[in-house]
């Protein structure tokens, strides 16, 4: 498995990651390595891979189909603030806004 990418700054100080939706919105760019905007589905698992690792295809596919509001099989950037309750969820990446 070859490693892409530099390693996203994620759970710094080893607990879940407190962000606010725009830096939640860059943070996920991070991981969008055919650099197209959106997020496919295979990218989500490499979120989930990263932040835990002990996360299912099924949930990454749960994740794109409760955000994907246009139903393409992709996140795009008006859709990533959908994604907050599933990180919230499945990430513990608390979304807090100020
Ligand atoms: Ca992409
Ligand atoms: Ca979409």
């Amino acid at each position: 498995m070859a490693i892409k990418h530099p390693p996203a700054n994620i759970y710094p100080s080893g607990k879940p990651c407190q962000m606010t939706l725009e830096e939640f919105k860059e943070w996920l760019k991070k991981f969008d390595s055919d650099c197209d905007g959106r997020i496919s589905k295979q990218e989500l698992k490499e979120v989930l891979r990263r932040t835990g690792g002990r996360f299912t295809t099924w949930k990454s596919g749960r994740g794109v189909r409760s955000a994907d509001a246009n139903h393409d099989g992709f996140i795009n950037e008006n859709e990533m603030s959908n994604l907050v309750k599933f990180a919230s969820k499945e990430l513990g990446i608390k979304i807090v806004s100020y």
